[in-house]
């Protein structure tokens, strides 16, 4: 058997979100893996391909999570770790990454500069460890829908966040593992890092020039080709969201469910908590609680002064 890297993580009916919307609201609590977010599952199972393969070392650029996914999977696998995050990723990511033993570099504006340089880094028996481009990372990823439909629930809609695709992706690819191929998807991203929103517009990957939103972790100015693929393949609504209302759905989201996520997780609140015009009615909703380690209480409310 291999090391266990992500965890089976509760299915919630939220009585709150659920009255608010006249639909169930299932909660997939993935904000409750080891590392607060769901990249346990995907990076995990690519970090622990990479190291039976050989690799001593492994190399990731992050925009923080997927880093930390990769910092505790390097620790319980018995190998290095460097972490490249950009420099907006804050005091408080790089510090949880370099808790797990990793070695932490900041480099460049955003995650996309980050992600070149990391790859100058790579020794002869290092492997990169991408936060989102990977078939191995969907897979992990497919998991979390592999456990909702082992409860025997079968969901009328799916709400996430989408920064470069590969939760959805993963989501997608457990959807027709499971037969549910038929259920659509709202994918949410915040203004200023809608780099999946254009790409469905104009039909082909486009590179947004900065990231602007404070979702840092949503900030990937191209989505994988992957993504693109089953945006057009499936039925998928591309909604924006603004990043104080985002912050305001984390902040909701703390009070009425005791969890405190990032605004990259409370972009897929934001559609519940405001009713959203194409939410099903009578139905069930499936939201993904990506999580997300870097903010705090503290951080969210003052944004939001
Ligand atoms: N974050 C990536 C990319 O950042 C990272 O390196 O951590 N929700 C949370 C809390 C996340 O951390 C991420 C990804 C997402 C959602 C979006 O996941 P994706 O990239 O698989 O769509 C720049």
């Amino acid at each position: 058997m291999g090391t266990v890297i992500h965890h089976h993580t509760p299915l919630i009916r939220s009585t709150v979100l659920s009255r608010h919307v006249g639909s169930d609201v299932l909660l997939k609590m993935e904000s409750m893996q080891p590392t607060g977010s769901f990249k346990a599952r995907g990076i995990g199972n690519l970090c622990q391909f990479e190291v039976h393969a050989g690799a001593t070392e492994l190399v990731a650029s992050s925009g923080g999570n997927a880093g930390l996914a990769v910092a505790y999977s390097a620790r319980l696998l018995k190998v290095a770790a460097t972490i490249v995050v950009p420099e907006e990723t804050g005091e408080r990511a790089r510090s949880l990454i370099a808790a797990e033993g990793a070695s932490v570099v900041v480099h460049g504006a955003s995650w996309q500069e980050a992600h070149f340089y990391a790859q100058t880094l790579l020794g002869p028996t290092s492997a990169y460890i991408h936060p989102f481009d990977h078939p191995l990372i969907w897979e992990g990823h497919a998991t979390l829908i592999e456990e909702v439909a082992e409860t025997g629930v079968k969901p009328d809609q799916i709400i996430l966040s989408v920064g470069g695709g590969g939760l959805f992706c993963g989501v997608c690819l457990g959807c027709d593992r499971v037969g549910w191929g038929d259920v659509p998807i709202v994918a949410v991203e915040t203004l200023g890092a809608e780099s999946f929103h254009l790409a469905l517009e104009v039909g082909n990957l486009v590179s947004l020039p900065h990231i602007t939103s404070i979702a840092t972790t949503l900030g990937v100015k191209t989505v994988a080709a992957q993504t693109l693929r089953y945006g057009k393949e499936r039925s998928v609504e591309s909604v924006l969201v603004s990043d104080r209302d985002a912050v305001t759905a984390c902040l909701r989201f703390a009070d009425d469910h005791r969890t405190i996520v990032e605004p990259a997780c409370g972009a897929a609140l934001v559609p519940v908590y405001q009713s959203h015009k194409n939410l099903v009615s009578n139905g069930t909703i499936l939201v993904v609680v990506c999580g997300g380690s870097a903010s705090t209480y503290k951080s969210l409310q003052d944004y939001l002064t």
